[in-house]
């Protein structure tokens, strides 16, 4: 094939966020709009890919099939000597990670747009993965946005389009292009990380009942293959997993509100003993029991706790565990208690995989449902759903078929008695202004500078006030402004930050947490429980005033 010189432009606002490039999928179907930016990520990587094999796939959103194939053109006009795709262009988030790293490829594209709603008013979006498996630094996502306001010429391959629907290999001259079944290498992770054998004896149990909701996205995918193939359960468990180019117009996010359907099964007369939801992308979890819900940050501190003795992989014990930032304490209690060294990053899980390259972390979390380990480096939604089935699994082993099961719940409540429980909620606030938002939290810069240690904000007395700044100890690499934060002596946590993963305005993230080790207060409710801080929360912020908002888009 030859290699066409196409002449473009720059194209701004082309800067990556938390988690990859988002915009309306309008956008990217403009002209050149994706195709820019893929020949930026090229110009980034020069020479260094030049002759490598990349992975490619999606969430299975509306757009990516036709992104796939201008993807592969600039791939084989840039040198890269093959890609591997998944069927049909399918790649959930952590098998992308885990196909990399079992393939040793040099990296991976992975079109998706996360838990954002997909079709052609809403959302699309493409995010790069390294070596390891893990989201790119900042150091080349800066570098790539610094080519698409300076690019000038794409260089695409002129080969036809590939047939995606069926697995195997084409070839181009120089250039292949390797059609993968999209379970194979992530599945073969997963068996090494979980006891299978004892996870299907489990849910072949006759009082055991679980629902899994993939929202329509990517997860349907992996779920019958993994949940009803492998693992023995019941067809009729998997719920909404028939992946759809607009997620069934719904918004594919696994939380309370988003995923109201599995609330109210969840909740029904007949709730099973086990209820979970993944994302577009299949890296965020939300897990429930039988009128449970139990958070993201209680999630990621009880599978830390119990990882050792209810998941084979880690019979050896935890290399240490991380959080970010805005999620709940809960983690930091339980590895004081295990001795295990602790860290806390910025939101975004490209912070946690240096520490997991460098065997400092095995288990992290954030308190947005995403839960982790370092089998791959990107959040896994399937495995934490496995994860608690395992544990579900070890602490029912003795419990004969017909005696009362111990339940998500009854593990959630053992735990809080062990450390306590850390109430928290989140508030968001999505579609506000621009401005509105950066005036508030310049607002809360000002009252950061102009408050010291004893200060009372409401009820509470202040410790300290700052914006996080996180240096990596690995790479000494220094990350600032991620998040004002105000921490109270009592532990107690009120905390803002802007969204990076937003695709037009601006989206206010308020966290608040309060902890207590009374046992008469566990089984309250976490909204009743923070009244008076979130109070104090909007008071300090000025939040309605800034933005004409008097309550939030979201609750979680
Ligand atoms: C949000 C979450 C963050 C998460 C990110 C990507 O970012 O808060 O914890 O890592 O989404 O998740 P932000 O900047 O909007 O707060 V996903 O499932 O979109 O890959
Ligand atoms: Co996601």
């Amino acid at each position: 094939f030859t290699v066409k010189s196409v002449p473009t432009k720059p194209i701004e606002g082309q800067k990556t966020g938390t988690s990859g490039l988002r915009k309306k999928t309008k956008v990217f179907m403009s002209e050149n709009y994706l195709a820019n930016w893929i020949q930026s990520l090229f110009n980034a990587l020069g020479k260094e890919a030049v002759g490598k094999t990349i992975g490619l796939g999606g969430d299975g959103r509306y757009f990516n099939k036709e992104a796939v194939q201008i993807i592969l053109r600039l791939a084989a006009g840039n040198g890269i000597s093959k890609v591997v795709v998944g069927k049909d262009a399918i790649m959930a988030t952590p098998a992308m990670s885990a196909l990399i790293r079992r393939r040793s490829l040099y990296g991976g594209l992975i079109m998706s747009a996360s838990h954002n709603p997909a079709g052609p008013e809403e959302d699309w979006g493409i995010k790069f993965n390294y070596s390891a498996g893990e989201p790119a630094p900042e150091k080349i996502t800066d570098e790539i946005y610094g080519f698409t306001t300076s690019i000038g010429e794409l260089k695409m391959g002129d080969i036809p389009d590939v047939d995606l629907s069926k697995v195997g290999t084409t070839k181009f001259g120089s250039f292949e292009v390797e059609v993968v079944d999209y379970t194979a290498e992530y599945f073969a992770t997963l068996k090494e990380v979980f006891d299978f054998p004892a996870l299907r004896a489990f849910m072949s149990r006759a009082d055991f009942s679980m629902v899994f909701d993939a929202l329509h996205a990517v997860t349907g995918a992996y779920a019958d293959p993994l949940l009803v193939k492998e693992l023995g359960g019941k067809p009729d468990s998997l719920h909404n997993a028939v992946p759809l180019e607009d997620f069934g117009g719904g918004h594919p996010d696994p939380n309370l509100t988003y995923a109201h359907e599995l609330v109210e099964v969840m909740w029904s007369d007949k709730a099973p003993v086990f209820g979970a939801a993944s994302d577009g992308d299949g890296d965020r979890n939300m897990i429930l029991g039988s009128h449970f819900f139990v958070t993201p940050s209680d999630s990621v501190a009880i599978i830390a706790a119990n990882a050792q003795a209810a998941i084979p992989y880690f019979k050896g014990g935890l290399k240490g565990v991380a959080r970010s930032m805005p999620t709940s304490g809960a983690l930091d209690r339980v590895a004081t208690k295990l001795g295990l060294p602790f860290y806390e990053t910025p939101t975004g899980w490209k912070f946690f995989g240096n520490l997991m390259d460098a065997e400092q972390c095995s288990i992290c979390g954030e308190e947005s449902f995403g839960t982790g380990a370092d089998h791959v480096r990107e959040k896994d939604g399937l495995w934490a759903v496995l994860a608690w089935l395992s544990i579900l699994a070890q602490k029912n082993k003795g419990v004969p078929v017909g005696a009362p099961l111990v339940s998500v719940k009854d593990i959630v409540m053992d735990h809080w008695k062990q450390f306590g429980r850390n109430f928290y909620s989140r508030y968001d606030y999505e579609g506000v202004e621009s401005e509105a938002a950066n005036k508030m939290i310049a607002h809360l810069e000002g009252v950061i500078a102009g408050s010291k240690k004893g200060d009372k904000f409401g009820d509470y007395v202040l410790e300290t006030a700052d914006n996080f700044t996180y240096t990596d100890p690995i790479d000494g690499s220094v990350a600032k402004n991620q998040g004002i934060r105000f921490v109270f002596q009592d532990g107690s946590r009120i905390i803002f930050r802007l969204s990076g993963t937003g695709s037009a305005g601006a989206t206010i993230r308020m966290y608040i947490e309060a902890y207590t080790n009374d046992a008469s207060s566990f089984e309250k409710d976490a909204q009743e429980v923070l009244k008076g801080i979130i109070g104090t929360a909007l008071e300090t912020s000025k939040l309605t005033e800034f933005t004409g908002r008097d309550k939030p888009t979201v609750i979680t």
